[in-house]
Parts: C-alpha cells; structure tokens; sequence
C-alpha cells in the first residue's frame, strides 16, 4: 500500500490517501496525489477522479508537525489544491470521518463532494491560532454564505453532514458504500461540462453588518488573538474581490497567524493535550474495567457536581450523605442546575428527568457494595477521609475503584487504611466540577496500572481532560497556585493594588486575576489553610493583609464582599475600606510603598508558576512540562493562545526568566536554572525525555 494509491474502476481513477492515523497532509502526500492526477490526465481512458481517505478518515489537514519546517520542505497543499481547482477533469471528494481543515479546502478545491452521513467537516484553524491557508477562507463563503462560513471558522467546530447537504457544502449524501457511491456520482457527472469551481462563485449582498457584529464578537470570544480578525478580513474580501486577489492574501497573512507566538502557543497546546494521555509504562494491553455505576460520597457543591459528569455520560450514580436534609439539598441543587441549562435551551426536560433518574439518593454507605467506582468528596479533614476508606475497604466489592477528591491530602496515607491500596487513586475534579474540563489523576505510590488506565479512560468518557499527577501537597495545580498567591500578596505589600496585579493578569488573557480568582473561591478556605499551616508547624497566628480582610468577614463573593466589593452583577468594584486597611497595614508594618509596572507585576506571578512547575518536574511530580500547560489551562484559565506557563516561559527564552527571577531576588529552581544555562527550553526537555 502506497501513501496515495490509485486505482482503475473502468473510467475512473481512485486516489486512496493512506497515511494513518488521519490522513493528515503529510510529506509524501501531494507527491502521491500529483502523481494519480498525472496518471488521470495523461489516460484518456479516464473520465473523472475520486479521492477518498483510507482507514478511519478523509484528511485531517495539514501535517501540524510540519508547521516548522522551511517553507521549501512543507507539503506544498496550496499547489495541490490550484492544480485540483484548474483540473480538467470532474473530481470528486468522497469523505468520511472528518473533513477537517486543508482536509476540506481539498475537498473544497473538488468540483462535487459527496459524504457518509455521520461525516463532519471543518475547518478547525483557529484553534491552532491560524486561519484556513489553503482557499477556505475564500471558498467557504462562497458555498454556505458569509454568516454561515464566519461562524465555522470562528468557532473551529464541524458541521455534520447532514447539515453541509442541506448548505449545499455536500452535493449528496452516501447511504451504502462510499468508495462505490462516489464512483457511481463521479460517472454520471463524468461528462459535465463547465465543471462546476467554487472559486468562479460570487458572493453578493452581504450587509457590512455582518462583519461588524462579528468583530465585536471575537472582542468577547478571542480577545487578543490574531488570527479571528484576519479571518473576518478574509471573508470580508470575498465580497469586495476576486477570488484570485482573496487567494493570494490568505497565503500571506496565513503565514503571518503561523509564525506568530500564539500559533506556537496554540499548537504546543494541541500537541502537550495528546501526550498528556500518554503514559510511560502504560500500553493499549493494559487492562482497564468498564465502569458501570458510580458511588459519590458528599452531595455538596463538589459530589454534586462530579456525580453530574456521570450523569451527563449515562452512568447511574448513588449518592451518600450523612442527614436527610443535605440530601436533599443536593439533590435539589443538581435538578436546579440541569434546569437551568434546559432554559437555555441546551438540554430538553426529557433530557433533566433522564439524567436525574440515573442518580439514587442514599444515607447508607452499603448501599455503595456494588459501584464499579466510589469517589469521596467530603471536606479537607484527614481523619474523616481516613475513617471513610476504612468503611470502604469493607463495603466496596472486589475491583472497584476508591478514588478521594481531595485536593491537597496525601492519598498515600488515605491509601494505608485499606486493605487494598492498589485500588485507590486520586481524582481531583476542580470547582465547578460539572464545568471545568481539568481532572488532576493522582497515582498513589501503589496505584496499580490498571486503576491508572482506566481512570484515564473515564476522563475521556466523562469529557474531561485527565493529566497525571504524583502526591504531594496540592499535587500540582494548587501547589503552583499557592507560590503565584503568596507573590501576588507580595506585590500588593510592595505597593501594587489588588486591581493592578488583577489587570495584569486579565491583559494577559486570563479570565481572572489572582484576587478575582480568591474571591471567588471563597477567601476563608485560604485563611483556614494559612492557620492551620501555621498550627501544625509551631508558627505564629498569620497576620497578613489579607487575614485581616478576612477577619472582617469579607470572605469572597459568596459574602458579597471580599477583596472587592460585588453587586447583583457578580462584578468586582475596589472598596475604599479595603484599600485602607492595605494602606494601615503597610503603615505598621513598615513597609515602603512603591509603584510596581505592569510588565513587573506579570512577570513576578507568572514566573512564580514557572519556578515552581520546574521544581515539581525535577520532583516528577508532573510527568512533562506540557501536562503543566494543560493543567493550567483546563483548570486556571491560563490562556492557550499564551501556550501555558511553562510554555510561556519557553517563549520567552528561559534565560530572561533565570534573569527576571533573580531580578527580583527569587531563586531559580535547579533545573530551571540548568535548562537556561544549557540554552534549552521546556519543551526540549520533554522531548529528550520521552526519547529516553
Ligand atoms: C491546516 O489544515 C492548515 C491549512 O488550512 C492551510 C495549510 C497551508 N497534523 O486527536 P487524536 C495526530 S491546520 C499532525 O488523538 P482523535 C495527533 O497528534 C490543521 N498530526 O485522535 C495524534 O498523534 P499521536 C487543521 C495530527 O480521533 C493522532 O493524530 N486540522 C493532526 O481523538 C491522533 O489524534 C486540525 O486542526 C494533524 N492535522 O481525533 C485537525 N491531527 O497519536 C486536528 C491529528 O502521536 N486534529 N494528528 O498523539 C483533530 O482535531 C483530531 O486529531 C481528529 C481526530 C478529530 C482529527
């Protein structure tokens, strides 16, 4: 089997794409298809050609991996899809799986596609920071119109085609058998003539409205990034110019969205969430269990919200409380959430009265016996965890798996209580746990392998995004959130205000700054564990700044106060009080007040990430800088377009990170400090890891 095969059915040459696992554009590939459209131009035998990907799928799109390569050794899609458009012959483009990015500018550049019907296609660029290079831009809106083409290529998410037949995208949609189908539709229009190009199409009377709205769209969905707006510009173009002119200028600002860093960032990203699933030691032979039914001990705002991924996923669940009344309050907060997502129109009553039928309500932990999984989600407190394994270990059945949410316990110590620590795993699900994609998979130091894998599988199964992590204290999402919020108290008794380093962070592209973020996780979980840190070690009582706001019951926005002040709108406003407590505070403690610029305040929290990550990766608490990156994207709202801390700071060149650290009288981690002094990077790191 060749990487483009051809193959005669009487007047019609097939051209099979053979390059698993998604056919992507890989070297190798425009060679093998320029040769089967030599092969069909020179036969006169041959009347019409289609093309069709082997194996699971049509064409991904372009070979991501190649991004990097001199322009000169890329595949070359953009000559393939001119000489594809110009053809003089009908093409057909037979698609299954996914059409996805140049995979459907190929199909795009084919005079007729036709599609199974559980096919989808897109073009998914923007999430890799680029925009369609390959005539999508030009050639999408010219098929399903402006408004239909910038909402595809502004989400970057497929269409069925069942959808794309109706947008006239599909010209028909293939029942049986694809490869046969397609042969069958490419004689009967074998001898049609003009062939029909979509890029002779003309798109008229679109309102410049459009494209207003859709700018200040991507204000609110892509603020800061590059490539929405040249997209937007693009498609704009296909109402103002000839396809040759809009052409030409996707090539160049396609280039421009790539070399630029949010496209690195974006594709590490891409790339880091692959090998995130990949775990050294384990195989596709390892073996996993299926899970059936779920335990959730705690109906609280977290067992809720966990035993709603389950839901979601059509796993029954039983639920444990200790009294009635939490039960039901539970109980009610989760029909209360579904609800409100079927107002919005995001899930029918049917759908409410479905999910909550899977869920049994239970004040007796025997009733747990025959869960294929039990997750503990109770409060912070190792004894009451310890006493809960301990029942466990006796009720569970053989082969289950005891997994506790804890989010800063040693889930060794909770492991020994049991008689079969091999079973028991962390999996820390972040708040909201119905919403947020991270799950942080703790191995435990006897965690069996098969725990492991099938955790990983049910992340996927739940719709998370599952990294492992090893044991220590707030593994590694809260263990690098506590060194960015001391510094970011720091700043603050240096003279910044809260607002500032907030806006720091914001104009980075984070949703929420580090006092957004305490506010609204409560400012009393923190004070409690800054207490209860100090007890256990013998210190002082914590008098910091923001004890003391504390102490004034501003606990968050859950009091309406805290930091800032909040109002029906959930908004953060500066309180005139707080500000003057930071003031007397300084005063008292004989602090000196200085102005901090921005470009210091956001290097002092996001290179505190960056340290602390590289101490957790000499400590292999984290596997890979990459699973860092994912961390903090899925679970903080780091944004992906910056590439994660680590690969910001990869980004930045670790040297000026070494250099800005010791600026401002931090120390460098060892192994942050080696790779600088090697001139290496995070990224190489993982590589020369995953090579050894
Ligand atoms: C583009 O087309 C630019 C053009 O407009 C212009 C050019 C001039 N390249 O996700 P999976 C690998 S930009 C290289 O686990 P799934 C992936 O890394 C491209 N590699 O499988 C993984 O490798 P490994 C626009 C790729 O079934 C393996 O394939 N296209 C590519 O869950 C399996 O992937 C996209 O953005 C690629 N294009 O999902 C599509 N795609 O096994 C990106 C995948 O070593 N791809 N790999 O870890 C996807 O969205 C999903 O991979 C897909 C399959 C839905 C296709």
């Amino acid at each position: 089997m060749s990487i483009v095969d051809q193959t005669r059915e009487g007047d019609i040459l097939v051209l099979t794409i053979n390059n698993p696992p998604v056919n992507a554009f890989s070297p190798g590939v425009p060679e093998g298809l320029h040769a089967g459209l030599d092969a069909a131009e020179g036969d006169e035998g041959i009347r019409a050609v289609v093309i069709i990907g082997g194996g699971r799928t049509f064409v991904a799109g372009a070979d991501i991996k190649t991004f990097d390569l001199p322009r000169e050794q890329a595949p070359d899609l953009r000559g393939f899809i001119s000489r594809l458009d110009a053809f003089p012959k009908p093409t057909v483009a037979a698609i299954h799986g996914t059409a996805l990015g140049g995979g459907l500018e190929i199909a795009l550049a084919c005079h007729y596609r036709v599609a199974t019907k559980d096919a989808k296609m897109g073009l998914p660029e923007v999430k890799l920071g680029v925009l369609p290079g390959a005539g999508g831009t030009q050639r999408l809106p010219r098929v399903v119109g402006v408004q239909k083409a910038l909402e595809m290529m502004l989400s970057g998410n497929p269409i069925k085609a069942t959808e794309a037949k109706e947008l006239g995208l599909v010209d028909q949609l293939v029942e049986g058998d694809l490869r046969e189908e397609a042969v069958a539709f490419a004689r009967e229009h074998a001898n049609t003539r003009p062939l029909p190009r979509i890029s002779e199409r003309t798109v008229e009377g679109v309102s410049p409205q459009v494209f207003a709205a859709a700018r200040e769209g991507i204000g609110k969905t892509h603020r800061g990034q590059l490539s929405p707006g040249f997209i937007i510009d693009l498609a704009e173009m296909t109402t103002t110019q000839p396809f040759a002119v809009g052409w030409e200028e996707e090539a160049r600002l396609f280039m421009a969205a790539k070399d630029s860093p949010q496209s690195r960032g974006l594709r590490h990203i891409f790339f880091a969430e692959r090998e995130a699933g990949k775990i050294p030691g384990l195989t596709r032979d390892t073996p996993t269990t299926d899970i059936r039914s779920a335990g959730i001990i705690g109906a609280g705002t977290m067992g809720g919200g966990i035993a709603m991924n389950f839901l979601n996923a059509g796993i029954p669940v039983t639920i444990v409380e200790t009294g009635q009344e939490a039960l039901d309050r539970g109980l009610a907060v989760i029909r209360r959430n579904y609800e409100n997502t079927a107002k919005k129109g995001r899930l029918t009553m049917e759908d409410v009265e479905k999910r909550m039928s899977l869920l049994t309500p239970t004040l007796n932990m025997e009733d747990l016996a025959d869960a294929d999984i039990i997750i503990e989600a109770v409060f912070e407190d190792m004894g009451v965890k310890k006493d809960i394994f301990t029942k466990l270990d006796a009720i569970a059945k053989p082969g289950a798996i005891l997994a506790t949410n804890t989010s800063t316990l040693d889930v060794n110590e909770i492991a020994s209580v049991t008689g079969r620590p091999e079973q028991v795993i962390g999996l820390h699900f972040f708040s909201p746990a119905n919403v947020m994609r991270l799950l942080e998979i703790v191995r435990a130091d006897r965690t069996s392998d098969s725990v492991l894998a099938t955790s990983m599988a049910l992340a996927r199964r739940i719709g998370k995004v599952g990294v492992v992590v090893g044991v220590c204290d707030g593994f590694v999402g809260n263990r690098m959130i506590h060194r960015y919020g001391d510094e970011a108290r720091k700043l603050v008794e240096e003279g910044a205000n809260p607002q500032d380093a907030d806006a720091a962070m914001n104009a980075l592209g984070l949703p929420m700054g580090p006092f957004q973020m305490s506010d609204m996780a409560g400012l009393d979980v923190g004070y409690l564990i800054r207490q209860h840190q100090a007890k256990v070690r013998g210190l002082p009582k914590p008098d910091g700044w923001l004890d003391r706001i504390v102490e004034r019951g501003r606990k968050g926005q859950k009091t309406g106060a805290g930091i800032y002040d909040y109002g029906e709108d959930r908004k953060p406003r500066p309180n005139a009080e707080v500000a003057q407590l930071i003031e007397d505070y300084r005063a008292e403690k004989g602090l000196e007040s200085r102005e901090l610029s921005q470009e210091e305040i956001t290097e002092r929290l996001v290179y505190s990430l960056v340290n602390e990550g590289a101490q957790i990766l000499d400590e292999g608490i984290a596997q890979r800088a990459g699973d860092i990156d994912v961390i903090y994207i899925y679970g903080y709202g780091f944004p992906a377009h910056r590439g994660g801390p680590m690969g910001y700071a990869d980004e930045v060149g670790l040297k000026n990170v070494v250099a800005a650290l010791e600026k401002y009288g931090q120390t460098p981690a060892p192994l942050l400090r080696r790779l600088a002094e090697e001139g290496g990077s995070f990224a190489g790191w993982d590589r020369a890891k995953s090579q050894a």
